[in-house]
């Protein structure tokens, strides 16, 4: 397994402990060692340069993790399970493996309307209390956002062009800073003050804009032109990050597979890439080769097309000096035996190139009862898979949260 950024970093603390040999200006501690600046300690730059030493840390702290280990992670997962709701500390995967998985995802659809869930039946008070506890554990959390339309007032999978009147000089602009300042508001809801006064914001892997080169969401290829959605995303990271000073955000970038082109694979995952100066993850949401109904390839194809957008990822994040990560991923009601080694696992460790992903993450077990639909992507005790995800779990190479480092310092 090559990794070459641990010793890289090594290499680094060591040099910048070294104040004079590169002529610094890091304080000096009590003892005359002098003390690298987090800029200085760590190898991966993000784009906020002025991100807290916590989100540069985490940022570092998972590519150090690249080779060794993948986190797992799984949306909502805090929040109910196929088969409960109401419990305030319990998970899906969590009454499988014992383990809570070690990537939060959640989800901000309707906060932007004041509403008081979302879209989901979330209550957004408990998720914050939910984020606090799993960042406090030493948890990783990653947030998306199924916006609703401020032309339309519909949901996120409204077709009503949109994204022309959100970016500057659109007839909706000031509105859409309103709906981008729940965001902050709702940001600075997570921070906690220290003895000394300051401010710690929680970092987040904020995952804006998702699976734009799909038709099925209002910022989707056919409602928006590539140029309008590369400034729709520009204007989210300057506002949030320039104009409101928020500097906890690692921004991922995640296209949905279905609609990339293997034979093209570059081309086509940087369709209305915003740039490297607005995104740190290279991601990808993968359904497709993971058992999609509308997939008629055989499970051998599949697995080489995923492995293959693997390394396409991968191979884009190692050029850019980012990190990779597998951002949605599952297999919805979980019908395929021994997915978690056959169709996760296996095709991931098979070669030196798909496993530096840094962390994948499944999507939400809807409450049956309440949702009156199955929707699920983490097994549930009793779930035909769940045996083979106790394996998945108990392989070295998968971090759930009670395996996990040190991820923030
Ligand atoms: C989708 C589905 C929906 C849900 C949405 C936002 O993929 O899970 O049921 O409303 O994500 O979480």
């Amino acid at each position: 397994m090559s990794r070459p950024y641990p010793l890289i970093r090594a290499a680094l603390v060591v040099l910048t402990t070294c104040g004079l040999l590169l002529g610094c200006d890091q304080q000096s501690s009590s003892s005359g060692t002098a003390t690298p600046t987090a800029e200085q300690r760590y190898a991966h730059k993000l784009s906020d340069k002025n991100a807290t030493p916590a989100t540069l840390a985490l940022y570092n702290s998972l590519a150090g993790l690249r080779g060794q280990h993948m986190l797992f992670g799984h949306e909502d997962s805090l929040a109910y399970g196929v088969n409960w709701e109401g419990d305030l500390d319990r998970s899906d995967v969590r009454d499988v493996t014992g383990a809570n998985p070690a990537v939060y995802g959640w989800e901000l659809g309707g906060l932007e309307l004041g509403h008081e869930k979302n879209l989901d039946g979330v209550n957004f008070k408990q998720m914050q209390e939910w984020i606090k506890a799993g960042y406090n554990r030493g948890g990783v959390v990653t947030i998306s956002w199924h916006m609703y339309s401020p032309v339309s007032g519909a949901n996120s999978w409204d077709k009503t062009p949109t994204v022309h009147e959100l970016i500057p000089g659109g007839a909706k602009h000031e509105q859409f800073k309103s709906y981008l300042d729940t965001f902050v508001v709702f940001n600075e809801g997570l921070a906690t003050t220290d003895a000394a006064g300051n401010k710690k914001y929680i970092p987040i892997i904020f995952r804006p804009w998702h699976e734009h080169n799909g038709d099925w969401f209002w910022w989707g290829k056919g409602y928006v032109s590539e140029q309008d959605y590369i400034s729709l995303w520009q204007f989210t990271v300057r506002y949030l990050r320039d104009e409101k000073g928020v500097h906890n955000l690692i921004y991922a970038y995640s296209p949905d597979r279905s609609r990339i082109d293997l034979a093209k694979f570059e081309s086509d995952y940087f369709y209305a890439y915003p740039g490297d100066e607005y995104v740190d993850v290279i991601g990808l949401d993968n359904y497709w080769d993971v058992g999609h109904q509308a997939n008629t390839a055989s499970a051998d194809e599949q697995k080489a097309g995923f492995v293959a957008s693997l390394k396409g990822i991968v191979r884009i994040a190692q050029r850019l000096n980012k990190i990779a990560a597998l951002t949605e991923t599952g297999n919805n009601r979980l019908t395929i035996p021994n997915f978690w080694t056959e169709r996760i696992l296996n095709p991931i460790l098979a070669g030196e190139e798909a496993q530096q992903i840094t962390y994948l993450m499944v999507w939400r077990n809807a409450n049956s009862a309440r949702e009156k639909s199955e929707q699920f992507f983490a097994p549930y005790p009793g779930q035909a898979t769940a045996e083979d995800f106790k394996t998945f779990f108990a392989h070295p190479f998968v971090l759930f949260e009670s395996e996990l480092p040190p991820l923030y310092q």
